[in-house]
């Protein structure tokens, strides 16, 4: 089935099913740049030199990548604004538009440069003030409130992860690239439950708070610990690869805030990183949480605020809150 085919099946809502489309129209277009790997390499690799907004460098790549999201998304007449990771504020796009979109264009940047899987995450909110532009305060909605979210991993192939939420579930689409079309690949992904697979940046560890620290160490432990199982670590350092193998098999993804950057909010972006994967996760019968409360309950403050994230298999997540709150 063809991703228009899922989507007009799923909801009456042709206006949501255009937005995605087009966003999905702008992951081909962003695959197929990626797909010149090497030979592309002269033009479009290395950075730019200028920073983003996290302070960060940007790679030539986020760039082109967030300008085709963009260009596609300014042409989308039910889009009423644009937030991405690469831009300080927003973008007012067609004030008649009922959809705000929020994008990180290319996360797990650093992974481009040796060759592994890199993605966008996309996050639809709803649009207010018709008639009006767009402001940045205007994209300041809950999780709960998304209208559909979901990601694009340039991995062996194009997947597309989707949900338009309200308990629709998640679909899982895989390009193909002769065709250009999105196709569906699984219906109703579920989170495999009682996982033993755990992804976290290990170094942290000493700049971690005690709960996170005991958390990891009971997982460390394994059957001689309270957890009574052993567990196994995976780091990808792409967020969309980590939930990407916690939707398909099971496991848990954490990035706490430490002692380092508490005072900012931790590393990952609560608009275009976390709600995003949060619905997907829930969707999918899985939990995220900021350690203490739901991700998809947080206000937010700031189209760029940080959260510490921790999503996936319920059991571990609810461990690791309890921990927080003991
Ligand atoms: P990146 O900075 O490369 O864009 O979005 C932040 C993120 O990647 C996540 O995708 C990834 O999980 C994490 O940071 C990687 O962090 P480490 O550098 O600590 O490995």
């Amino acid at each position: 089935m063809r991703l228009i085919d899922y989507l007009n099946s799923k909801t009456t809502d042709s206006n949501l099913v255009s937005t995605i489309h087009s966003i999905a129209q702008a992951s081909v277009h962003i695959t197929f740049l990626l797909r010149r790997g090497a030979l592309a390499e002269a033009e479009i690799h290395g950075e730019v030199g200028n920073q983003n907004v996290q302070g960060e460098e940007q790679k030539k790549l986020d760039v082109i990548a967030n300008d085709m999201l963009i260009e596609t998304l300014t042409k989308e007449s039910h889009c009423a604004g644009i937030a991405s990771e690469e831009l300080d504020d927003a973008i007012a796009t067609h004030p008649n538009g009922e959809h705000l979109v929020l994008f990180d264009p290319l996360d797990g940047s650093s992974n481009i440069e040796i060759n592994m899987s890199v993605g966008t995450i996309f996050s639809i909110l709803p649009y207010h003030r018709q008639g009006e532009m767009a402001t940045n305060e205007d994209f300041l909605q809950i999780g709960h409130e998304q209208l559909a979210s979901g990601y694009i991993m340039y991995g062996t192939s194009t997947i597309l992860m989707l949900t338009i939420g309200r308990g629709q579930g998640v679909g899982m689409f895989v390009l193909n690239p002769t065709t250009g079309d999105y196709l569906l690949h699984h219906d109703d992904i579920r989170i495999t439950r009682g996982t033993q697979e755990y992804a976290i940046n290990g170094s942290n560890y000493r700049h971690w708070f005690a709960p996170m620290q005991k958390y990891v160490d009971e997982l460390i432990a394994g059957e001689t610990g309270v957890r009574g199982k052993n567990y196994n670590t995976r780091w990808v350092a792409a967020m969309v690869s980590e939930v990407n193998r916690i939707l398909t098999r099971g496991g848990v993804f954490l990035y706490p805030a430490d002692k380092r950057n508490v005072s900012k909010g931790g590393k990952l972006r609560l608009m275009y990183e976390a709600n995003p994967m949060a619905l997907l996760i829930e969707e999918a019968g899985g939990k995220a949480t900021d350690t203490v409360n739901d991700v998809l309950d947080i206000e937010p403050t700031h189209i760029h605020q940080r959260i510490p994230v921790v999503l996936g298999c319920p059991e571990e997540v609810e461990r690791v809150r309890e921990l927080h709150l003991a």
